[in-house]
């Protein structure tokens, strides 16, 4: 396959101004009459019209009315013989395909017996032929027809206008989209659903009627996510001034779907993970998931569907503008301000781990890639999670007030238009041209076109004489794959000084007369320095709060001034981070060490420091357990050059160790205090306590494994038996399998015979048993005894996450095998999955990205497990292109 390149970029030969669209719905064999207006386009020269499509079978093609000429160029449908001149042309296309028959879960196919469509990026062209781009916008008419009794519920984009009985037990529904949409925004769903209703007012005054379809039996689990949808429209119109712009907005949930959720106009599709909660099947995590991704895709009316994009190197323009927002919607919900560093935390956290290594991987891309050969690789967490940083460092060049005016301009010039980043940027810029992002407007738009992630390095000097504090920060990019030279990024640092008391001390830069607790640096060269007056005595520099920019900060602080950082820092960003960098610090320290892991690998001064935030009066329980929590092996894998999976594995596994043992008493104290938040409430409050009793029930008893002293495994396993909510019942369950306790076993099954029909918390429990300790090797023989299991299906693509992924992606200690035998399921299942679905196998293919910095024999195995992949003849040209950038 043929990599397709952004300069390329032609405007469409032809636009689509309608479509009217007939479906006969059979799952065995589904028609579809396509009738189109269209014309040329005049600004471009004649072309002959080339359509997209996919595994579709074409019966009848006529144009005005008339059958006509017609070839097959691969898979494209090309009509060279259409009429000349700038008059709109009648297009009618008959086509079949097979729903029940298409396992990708991309165009139109059945889970559990009810139609589903998914047409992001490019389903919509195995539905029927078109120009299945986003920068094609047409008024779409759809009438569905199916069997009444097998599919009573009929629905598309937009308002239902007709609807009746047909013969032979059929009937029909006749919808009417009122904005013009992209292809990839098309949706259908039809069959035994039923709906959660909610009639609303906006502030407008206008009424809607917002729809929740789920299963029937599931509907008691929707009451959360219809919530969520109310609060994210209250929060739209209060927080940007953007309503709802139809009269029904609907939600529909399915178990089999590729991602969490489709955006499409007034039809959002959901995996049922991110509708469906009720205290007894889902965690507070989960909770929170609902609540952020039905925002994120209610977010995408706006940014994404009256926006969208030209073409899908702009993927970023609507994804990551999104992923700023929903961030911002959760952390306005969480409300308080210790709830909102949570939030920034957890959001830097994925970043950091997920992210920066696919900065410094094979698949390094910029914001806005220059190519790709399968767009379904670029859903990734650069597009979304970097691209939201670079929205936020725009937020925080041109302040709150500044935003909100860019996005005003957006809107008034480009409302139903497709465009680009480029736009978007400059909409910011525009309405706010004094600011910084203004100001070095060419040089910002870097942030989209430079891939890697830069370091930022600080190097401070005190002069006690002169009262001075002079900070220089130089900037680097490390070359990524041809981008070899970096040009400077500009770089917001917000920053303070802490007086070696911890107080904040004054901020005022020589020549200013006023002067500020906190204070954005705006680093544009590779090298500039700032010089404070009046600095009284030799400050502790409080650098990138609120993770400011989406780089790396090298600076030389000593023990001492990241203990006071992490006891006093006013920014909560600085203090949770002060206590991370303390403990990669010594992490590194025992991983790059000969000696055999030592039982104390963290300093008693780090480990009291913890106490003091566990046993604090008022830190929040929420925030308490991240500074508690140790960085993940895959971010110590990430400052390393050469990773021993092993090695990193017992050093964390020890220091976990130690943290339990030294604070035994704290962490029962902390069970006692925070372990019953009464009546369950999602909140993040009562959340944060909980999370914080599971993290001291696990300590516990990992403690209690290694002193043979089993009590608090038997208390725990009361507590998993007595649970009132998924949260505490499962943090029980988790704290016996993690640390290895015999109970385990039976609460296992236990759990399974509880859960039985309940499919997402069936999930957990093959997750669970994935991602557990290895203990002499026995995970991946369980996972392979698990895949026999009954309830196991490989089809499924959030089971197959469960297990599979769960094992060989999320567990390093028990995937990197001194026999390779990890890396061989992982080839295994990476072929099997290919077959039935490849956006699902390529994201398991992007498990191995980081092979090359792994230390031998590891890194030779996983390079034959990869090239045993690439090795296949015909494989999808998703995963192609993971293992051939792998390989490159
Ligand atoms: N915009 C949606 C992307 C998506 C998707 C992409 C490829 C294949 C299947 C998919 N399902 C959803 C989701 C979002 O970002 O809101
Ligand atoms: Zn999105």
């Amino acid at each position: 396959a043929t990599a397709i390149q952004r300069a390329d970029y032609q405007a469409p030969a032809w636009w689509i101004d309608t479509v009217d669209l007939t479906f006969d719905l059979d799952p065995a064999k589904t028609r579809v009459l396509n009738k189109m207006r269209i014309r040329r386009n005049a600004d471009v020269p004649a072309q002959a019209l080339r359509l997209d499509g996919d595994e579709l079978n074409l019966a009848r093609v006529m144009v005005n009315g008339a059958g006509t000429s017609f070839k097959m160029d691969g898979s494209q449908l090309v009509l060279e013989n259409l009429p000349e001149g700038n008059e709109p042309v009648e297009l009618e296309i008959f086509t079949t395909c097979t729903p029940d028959k298409n396992t990708k879960l991309m165009g139109l196919y059945v889970s559990e017996g009810t139609f589903f469509t998914q047409c992001e990026s490019e389903g919509f062209r195995r539905i029927t032929y078109f120009l299945d781009r986003p920068d094609v916008m047409a008024m779409y008419t759809v009438t569905l027809r199916a069997n009444k009794d097998a599919f009573p519920v009929l629905l598309s984009n937009g308002n239902l206008v007709d609807s009746g009985d047909l013969e032979d037990g059929r009937h029909f529904a006749k919808w009417v989209d009122p904005h013009k949409k992209p292809s990839y925004l098309f949706a259908l769903v039809a069959g035994k659903l039923v709906a959660r209703e909610q009639k609303i007012k906006s502030r407008a005054g206008k009424d809607h009627l917002l729809q929740v379809f789920v299963r029937p039996g599931d509907l008691e689990k929707t009451e959360h996510a219809m919530n969520s949808l109310m609060h994210s429209v209250a929060w739209d119109e209060a927080r940007f001034g953007l309503s709802l712009d139809l009269d029904r907005f609907m939600i529909v949930a399915t178990s089999d779907f590729n991602m969490g959720a489709m955006e499409n106009k007034g039809l959002n599709i959901f995996n049922t993970k991110y509708v469906l909660a009720s205290q007894s099947t889902a965690t507070d995590v989960d909770f929170a998931n609902v609540e952020s991704v039905v925002g994120h895709e209610y977010f995408h009316n706006w940014t994404g569907n009256r926006i969208t994009c030209r073409d899908w190197f702009q993927l970023s323009l609507k994804e990551g503008l999104t992923v700023f927002r929903d961030q911002e919607f959760s952390m306005d919900m969480a409300g308080t301000p210790s709830a909102r560093a949570v939030k920034r935390i957890e959001d830097v956290r994925v970043l950091r781990t997920v992210q920066f290594p696919e900065d410094a991987g094979p698949m390094a891309h910029p914001v806005r890639p220059d190519s790709y050969i399968e767009i379904n690789n670029f859903y990734t967490v650069t597009i979304y999670e970097k691209g939201a940083e670079v929205v936020r460092m725009q937020h925080n060049l041109v302040g709150r007030e500044g935003f909100a005016k860019g996005m005003k301009l957006y809107f008034a010039r480009h409302d139903g238009q497709a465009v680009t980043c480029d736009d978007f940027v400059q909409a910011m810029a525009d309405a706010n041209p004094a600011s910084p992002l203004a100001q070095h407007l060419e040089q910002f738009k870097r942030w989209y076109s430079q891939a890697g992630t830069p370091t930022v390095k600080a190097v401070a000097q005190y002069d006690a004489a002169a009262q001075t504090y002079t900070l220089t920060l130089s900037q680097s990019c490390a070359a990524t794959a041809g981008q070899v030279e970096k040009q400077p990024f500009v770089i917001p640092v917000e920053m303070g000084l802490l007086g070696q008391d911890g107080s904040a001390l004054p901020l005022q830069l020589q020549g200013d007369s006023a002067s500020t607790l906190s204070k954005t640096l705006v680093l544009t060269q590779a090298e500039q320095t700032w010089v404070f007056s009046n600095v009284a005595q030799s400050p502790v520099p409080s650098l990138l709060r609120g993770f400011s920019a989406p780089v790396v900060l090298q600076y030389d602080f000593n023990d001492a001034e990241l203990l006071t950082q992490l006891a006093h820092d006013s920014d909560s960003f600085n203090r949770w981070e002060a206590g991370q960098r303390l403990a990669v610090r010594y992490a590194l320290q025992a991983i790059q060490s000969d000696a055999p892991v030592a039982a104390n690998v963290l300093p008693a001064a780090f480990v009291h420091a913890l106490r003091d935030v566990l046993r604090h009066p008022t830190l929040d329980a929420a925030y308490k357990d991240l500074v508690l929590a140790l960085p993940s092996e895959a971010y110590m894998a990430e400052q390393l050059d050469v990773v021993d999976p092993q090695r990193i594995h017992a050093v964390r596994e020890s220091m976990r160790l130690q943290l339990a043992q030294s604070l035994q008493a704290d962490w029962a104290w902390a069970l006692e205090t925070y372990g019953d938040t009464g009546a369950y409430r999602p909140d993040p409050v009562s959340s944060g306590k909980r999370a914080l009793a599971g993290s001291a029930l696990l300590m516990l008893c990992l403690a209690a494994q290694v002193s043979g002293d089993t009590v608090w495994h038997g208390k725990a396993y009361q507590r998993f038996k007595d649970a009132g909510n998924m949260t505490d019942r499962f943090n029980a369950l988790s704290a016996l399998v993690h640390s290895g306790a015999e109970l385990a076993k039976p609460a296992l099954e236990r759990f399974h015979t509880l859960f039985k029909n309940e499919p997402l918390v069936i999930d957990k429990w093959f997750a669970l048993q994935a991602g557990t300790c290895d203990r002499g090797g026995n995970v991946l023989p369980a996972v392979k005894q698990l895949m026999k299991h009954p309830d196991f299906s490989l089809k499924n693509p959030n089971r197959a996450r469960s297990l599979i992924f769960s094992y060989c992606s999320a567990n390093p200690g028990a995937f990197h095998r001194a026999d390779a035998a990890g890396y061989v399921f992982w080839s295994e299942r990476v072929l099997e999955l290919d077959a039935i679905n490849p956006q699902v196998a390529s994201r398991l293919a992007r498990g191995m990205d980081r092979w090359s910095k792994l230390a031998q024999p590891y890194r030779t195995a996983a390079r034959e497990a990869i090239a045993r992949v690439a090795a296949k003849p015909d494989l999808s040209n998703d995963v192609r292109e993971i293992v051939t950038r792998a390989l490159g």
